[in-house]
């Protein structure tokens, strides 16, 4: 098989002794002429999904076709190239990149005799390995069980061997539902278990608005360095791993600003090309996290040179979450990584060029995300009665270079304070001397 190249490693083990799953990645161009590139940086992406998911690829190929078989998908002669490369390169299990109907799937099964796997299935494994919260938990078996639904008349070796590898691990009950009356009443239960969840988030979410935090949702690419860019500006040490879908759970961190006003950034699950809907269905008020913020800052890998192309994908499933009105600044990070960075790439106007890694351009971000947030510093003087002498650490703790003298009239305070604490001051502040 031209187009298919092998990677001579043997079947390695994982720590815990299992073997590593090798698969072979397939991809179906349907481009014509057209951007042939395109089916090629989606299976490269696979590639990486597939080291993700714990596995190990040990073939790839790229079919031709004008439109996918309605049987197989890449076609018969292929998928008996695919048969014989299964068997020489002993591998585990076939990936496509492409949702594959049930029949589709059993079909494939019967002639290779592998376990057969799409993207949609992978991506919910990986979700599967991640999903940390119980909310995570709940929104990942409902996408599962919603994608088997959908396809339970296929499904062969992969449903039969259950517990046994990548594209079949779930974070709900261990033996996954194949019948389809199970299913359904699953689903319901799952479906009510998230929103009691999802209530609860409503008011911790609520309760952040209460306290006039303001939200800025970083969002991106997966794998742009969202994690990363969260922990310089807060200080804090999220999960930044260099795999897709590091973080899955919104996290939410305080950014300290010096005048103690409060930011908070929302770090968020990374986006990517053919997200499963059922999975953009299920985790929908994670991904919605966005929408509710005061900003959007969409975070860019400048330095992978598909970066062009993904910030299209993230600003349509943005707009497909109702984020896209929102205030945005653009961040192309990783700046470190490139001598020449593409043209939109500047530190300008909503735009940052920044590194998380060296620090570079972080500063001038900090402060556009400051004077984007209500409630700067105003200069104040004040006297205050003795009565209200236990104020003055209150200012401390709102505003800046605060500094007092007490005098026979009281104690006059001079300082800098945050403007949506001036009512709170209003009946002390003094007029007309020039503050
Ligand atoms: N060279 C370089 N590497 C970076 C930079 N920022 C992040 N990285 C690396 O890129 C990888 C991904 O970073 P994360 O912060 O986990 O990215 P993320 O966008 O949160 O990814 P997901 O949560 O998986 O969607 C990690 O290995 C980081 O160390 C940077 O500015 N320069
Ligand atoms: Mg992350």
């Amino acid at each position: 098989m031209e187009s298919m190249k092998s990677d001579r490693e043997g079947k390695e083990m994982k720590e815990t002794g299992k073997p590593v799953d090798r698969a072979i990645v397939v991809g179906l161009d349907l481009s014509g002429a057209g951007d042939a590139e395109e089916a090629d940086r989606s299976l490269d992406e696979l590639a990486e999904l597939v080291r993700a998911a714990g596995g190990v690829v040990v073939g790839r190929m790229m079919q031709r076709r004008d439109s996918p078989d309605s049987a197989t998908y890449v076609g018969k002669g292929k998928t008996l190239e695919l048969k014989s490369a299964g068997d020489s390169l002993d591998a585990d299990l076939l990936v496509f990149d492409d949702e594959l109907s049930g029949s589709q799937i059993r079909n494939i099964e019967e002639i290779v005799g592998r376990r057969t796997i799409d993207r949609s299935m992978l991506i919910l494994d990986i979700f599967a390995l991640r999903a940390a919260s119980r909310e995570g938990k709940l929104q990942v078996e409902l996408a599962q069980l919603q994608y088997r639904k959908s396809r339970l008349v296929g499904m062969g070796v992969a449903m039969s061997r259950l517990g046994g590898g990548i594209g079949t691990r779930g974070p709900g009950e261990s033996k996954l539902e194949t019948d389809r009356r199970h299913i359904g009443r699953r689903i319901l239960a799952l479906k009510q278990d998230l929103a009691t969840v999802g209530d609860h988030r409503d008011r911790v979410r609520s309760r952040r608005r209460g306290g006039e935090a303001f939200v800025v949702a970083v969002a991106g690419y997966t794998n742009a360095g969202k994690s990363s860019i969260v922990n310089r500006l807060c200080g804090v040490d999220l999960f930044a791993e260099d795999m897709p879908f590091a973080t899955l759970d919104p996290t939410a961190r305080r950014m300290p600003l010096e005048d103690g006003r409060e930011i908070v950034l929302v770090d968020t699950v990374g986006f990517i090309r053919k997200l499963p809907h059922h999975l953009v269905d299920a985790f929908r008020s994670t991904l919605e996290e966005v929408a509710q913020a005061d900003v959007v800052v969409h975070v860019v890998d400048v330095s992978d040179p598909e970066s062009g192309r993904q910030m299209e994908i993230v600003e349509s499933l943005l707009t497909e979450l109702g984020a896209a009105a929102l205030p945005r600044l653009t961040v192309y990070n990783k700046a470190d990584r490139v001598d020449l960075l593409p043209a939109a790439a500047k530190t300008g106007g909503s735009t940052f060029v920044v590194s998380a890694l060296t620090g570079e351009g972080l500063d001038a971000l900090r402060g556009a995300i400051e004077s984007l947030a209500p409630g700067g510093l105003v200069p104040v003087h004040l006297l205050l009665p003795y009565d209200k002498a236990g104020m003055v650490d209150w200012l401390h703790g709102h505003g800046r270079g605060i500094a007092t003298v007490y005098g026979e009239d009281g104690i006059d305070v001079r300082g800098s304070l945050r403007e949506d604490c001036l009512p709170d001051v209003a009946p002390w502040r003094v007029e007309g001397r020039g503050e």
